[in-house]
Parts: C-alpha cells; sequence; structure tokens
C-alpha cells in the first residue's frame, strides 16, 4: 500500500474517531441491584442481558438513593446541593444544555422529577419533551391524580408533550410503551437529519403503583409464593456464579426496623403473613413491569440497527436508586383507605394502587442492607450497563467505582463538549465527577475514588475500599472494608478509630460543599 493510500485511510479513521457518538440514556426508577437477568434476577430481561453480553457491566455504580436527587447528579455531573426549594440550579449546567454547544440535537421520553417551570426540560436544554414531570404516575394513564392516600408535589399539570398539557390518553395506553414510541420517532428523526443526538430515555417502571400489562402478569404467576427471604437468598447465590458479587462477603438478613420513620420498614417473617396472595401479587406486578421495560429496551435496540446508527450510539442503562420499600403498613393511619381502594380490583391492573413494600424490596437490593433513600449499599447501588460497539469490549464487567456525577464528564470526554462555566451570567459549579471513558476501554482509576453521599438524614462516605455510613435511625457512623465486605456486616469503626475520623472529616467537608443544612451535619 503506497503512503498516500495508507494516509487517506488514516485520514478517514481520523474522521470516524471525530464523528461523535449519539447518546441514548436509559434509566429505570427503583429498580433494585438484582433484578435484571445479567445481575442474578429471575425477571426475564433478555434484552438488557444482550446489551450486557456486548457491553460492560459495572459491579460498584452509585446513585443518589432517590429519584430526583439521583437525577440532578446525573443532569450535572456535581453532588446535588441541598438547600433551596429546587434541587436544578442557576448555577447547574446539564447534559442537553452542554452536548447542545457541540451541535447535538436532544430529546427527552418520561420521568423528569426536577420540577415544572423555570425548569421544566424544555427550560434546560431538551428540544423536545414528551412525559411526566412529578415522581410517579399511574402507568395505564399518566393525567389520572394520584389516589388520596399517596401525593406527589410537582407541578400542577405535569403530564405534557413540550410545554402542552396532556388531559387524556387512548384506549390501551400503556406509559412504558408510550414513552418508548416517543424515542423511537426521535432516533428516527436524528437519524434521518444524520445530526449527532443525547435522547434521555426515563422510564416510570417499576415505581408503584404497581400496574402492568395481564398478558405480563401471567409470566409471573406461581413464581413468588416462597416469598422474598427465599428470593434474597437465590439472587445472592446466581450473583456469586456471575461474578457481579463475591462469595466471600455475607448474606445478611434485613436490617431490623430501628426508630419511628417512613423508610425505616418491619421485614416480617413469610411465615407471619396471613394473606400471602396480596403480598404475592405486588412482586409478580413488579417482574412484569420490568419484563415490559425490557421488551420496550428490545424496540429501542432494533431501531437503532434498522437506522444503520447502531456502531455510533452509546448507550447506557442503570437505576435511579435501590429497591422501593414505600408501604402503607397495617400500623398505618391511611391502611384501611388503601385497603378499601383496591378490594375487589384486579391487583395490577388500571383502577389498583398497590406499593411493593419492605419485604420484596430488600430481595429486589439483595444481597445489601436496606433499600431506596438508605446509605446503605442496598440504596444507593445499581446495575449499570454500558454498550457502544467496537469501544467498549463485549461481556466484561469492571469493578472500578462510578457515580452518575461520572457521566457528564465522559459525555463531555466522548463528544468534545466544553464543560460552560456561567449560565445566563451565573457562576457554574465546577465539575465533581470522573470520565468513566478510560474505565469503558477497560482501564482503571489511577487515584482511590472518593464520593460522598446524605439524604434524609443519613451519610455515607467512601474513599477507595472504606466505606463510612451512617444509618438515619442507627444514629451512628460504621465503617466497612468494601474489598471484604461490601454487604456491611462487620462494622469495623471500634478496630479503625483513625480511619473514622479521617473519613468523618472528610465527609464534613464534602457536606458543607454540597450545603447539607447545618443541623443535620
Ligand atoms: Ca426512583
Amino acid at each position: 500500500m503506497g503512503a498516500l493510500a495508507v494516509a487517506a485511510l488514516r485520514n478517514s479513521a481520523e474522521a470516524q474517531a471525530k464523528t461523535p457518538p449519539n447518546i441514548i440514556l436509559i434509566v429505570a426508577d427503583d429498580l433494585g441491584f438484582a433484578d435484571l437477568g445479567c445481575y442474578g434476577g429471575e425477571i426475564s430481561t433478555p434484552n438488557l442481558d444482550k446489551m450486557a453480553s456486548e457491553g460492560m457491566r459495572f459491579k460498584q455504580f452509585f446513585n443518589c438513593a432517590v429519584c430526583n436527587v439521583s437525577r440532578v447528579a446525573m443532569m450535572t455531573g456535581v453532588h446535588p446541593r441541598f438547600t433551596g426549594s429546587r434541587l436544578l440550579k442557576p448555577s447547574m449546567s446539564t447534559l442537553p444544555e452542554m452536548l447542545k454547544g457541540v451541535g447535538y440535537a436532544t430529546a427527552m421520553s418520561g420521568k423528569w422529577h426536577l420540577g415544572g417551570e423555570p425548569t421544566r426540560p424544555i427550560d434546560r436544554g431538551f428540544d423536545e419533551y414528551y412525559g411526566s414531570m412529578i415522581g410517579a404516575v399511574n402507568h395505564f394513564d399518566p393525567s389520572l391524580p394520584d389516589p388520596p392516600f399517596v401525593n406527589h408535589s410537582g407541578p400542577k399539570q405535569p403530564f405534557v408533550h413540550n410545554a402542552d398539557p396532556i388531559k387524556s390518553v387512548p384506549e390501551n395506553y400503556y406509559v412504558t410503551e408510550a414513552i418508548t414510541d416517543h424515542a423511537i420517532g426521535q432516533i428516527k428523526k436524528f437519524a434521518r437529519e444524520k445530526k449527532p443526538f443525547f435522547l434521555h430515555l426515563a422510564h416510570f417502571a417499576p415505581h408503584y403503583p404497581m400496574q402492568a400489562l395481564p398478558q405480563d402478569i401471567a409470566k409471573y404467576r406461581g413464581k413468588y409464593d416462597e416469598g422474598y427471604l427465599v428470593l434474597r437468598r437465590r439472587r445472592h447465590r446466581r450473583m456469586v456464579e456471575l461474578g457481579i458479587i463475591s462469595d466471600k462477603w455475607a448474606l445478611p438478613d434485613p436490617d431490623r426496623k430501628l426508630g419511628n420513620w417512613r423508610y425505616d420498614l418491619k421485614v416480617d417473617t413469610w411465615d407471619s403473613i396471613e394473606d400471602k396472595e396480596w403480598e404475592i401479587q405486588k412482586m409478580e406486578v413488579y417482574a412484569a413491569m420490568v419484563d415490559r421495560m425490557d421488551q420496550t429496551i428490545g424496540r429501542v435496540m432494533a431501531t437503532l440497527k434498522e437506522t444503520g446508527i447502531d456502531d455510533n450510539t452509546l448507550v447506557i442503562f442503570f437505576s435511579d436508586n435501590g429497591g422501593c420499600a414505600s408501604d402503607i403498613t397495617p400500623d398505618a393511619e391511611k391502611y384501611p383507605e388503601y385497603r378499601a381502594y383496591n378490594k375487589g380490583k384486579n391487583i395490577g391492573g388500571k383502577d389498583s394502587y398497590v406499593l411493593c413494600g419492605p419485604g420484596w424490596a430488600t430481595a429486589q437490593s439483595s444481597p445489601f442492607r436496606r433499600y431506596k433513600t438508605w446509605t446503605y449499599e442496598g440504596g444507593l447501588s445499581t446495575p449499570m450497563i454500558v454498550r457502544w460497539k467496537g469501544k467498549v469490549k463485549a461481556n466484561t464487567i469492571t469493578n472500578e467505582i462510578g457515580h452518575l456525577i461520572d457521566l457528564l464528564p465522559t459525555f463531555m470526554e466522548v463528544s468534545g463538549a466544553k464543560y460552560p462555566t456561567d449560565r445566563d451570567g451565573t457562576k457554574t459549579i465546577s465539575i465533581e465527577g470522573k470520565s468513566l471513558l478510560s474505565v469503558f476501554k477497560g482501564g482503571k482509576f489511577s487515584e482511590e475514588r472518593e464520593l460522598g453521599w446524605f439524604l434524609y438524614g443519613s451519610r455515607a462516605y467512601r474513599i477507595g475500599k472504606w466505606k463510612l455510613v451512617w444509618g438515619v435511625t442507627a444514629k451512628k457512623w460504621e465503617l466497612y472494608d468494601m474489598d471484604a465486605d461490601r454487604t456491611e456486616t462487620n462494622d469495623l469503626s471500634a478496630k479503625h478509630p483513625q480511619i473514622v475520623k479521617k473519613l468523618t472529616e472528610a465527609w464534613d467537608v464534602w457536606a458543607k460543599r454540597s450545603e447539607v443544612p447545618a443541623n443535620q451535619m
């Protein structure tokens, strides 16, 4: 081959390398660490499993333990700031705002949960939005209000297409399918226009209410009759076999209720439950919701192939927090109303409204302690799948530590975008995440990761293998060696006071920077 031919080849390779990839960010809502097949679950998720087999799975990827806090971290590349009425602040630039700076088209389908005007998706960088801006919807009709025993705050008309309220939905509507249809429409449009794009597909599944299509529920009838502890153990074993977790870590029993707080809930023994059918149905419907989400992700992946953009599209999937224990328990004031509302109804149908509860949440977040809102691993660990053909090696599992705040610097690096130093005259907060691109390519971080968490009085701080954690009702610092004991069963705080001191001081600095209210520090 002549020098000119070599140069031409090189130029073409460089040109290709310089074409920024399309980015699709798919987020599940309240999906636990152990739900997907490729993370040890028994729920049928062939499309996500395929994505994993064609890409990379993270063992240690972290969110912020609850919906809206995770979403602001994911969108901005910085740890949330906990003061003020809005999490998304003028001093924070967003993923779509940044990517538009290098010519990306942007669209979002699904759950926003970062407020109405002036922080709607269309105010904060998305050219196109279809979905609901509040935290939970009726999956068969997002235009319906909450039943009287739950209350999701947010804008008055949260269900919109761009700025226009949607007042009703067609027959046979199901939100998981509808937001997927919207996302696929956007992908096809972008592919025709040959523009790089950023698409955020934010599922409402499997967040409560437990509502799913009858044909999907039918697949799971009878699968959960043995109860949540059997499921927690079964998933644990499967995760060990898959190499997702270490067999050296003990599988703890569910945490005991330590105080009166709405997310500290008692997990009853299976034998003690009288109305087992009621319990079982919750998980059957939950599994069906995850199953349908996976089916629709299959449609998205097929669209990438059909439109010929499969090779240059980076697809990422994760969950915004661990399994959700939220429940209206028999001792709650609203319990009679809750049960009366669902009486005689087809559980999982449009007219029912059921929460999954703490028992199943401990199985969803197997093998870890606690669940959504807690800073133990069950609250803030998520499956994380990255697929980027030719860039991310197929069927790999990394043990590197990643966090939602890493997405923005990662997308900067892959797109060549610059992080704005100011937004409309407001100086922006400097990025706190690290690009994951080297990890995607099989590398390791050269320095120990350092990450902090705060939520509803729970706290945590991680430096390298050490994690310091404070449960809101445990009210003390616990120290764990995450290499030896990621299931947080062997508290080493008494043995290593110097490490506790170092991490406590680091948490204090982090908490000040993150504007944790002084009375909670
Ligand atoms: Ca969530």
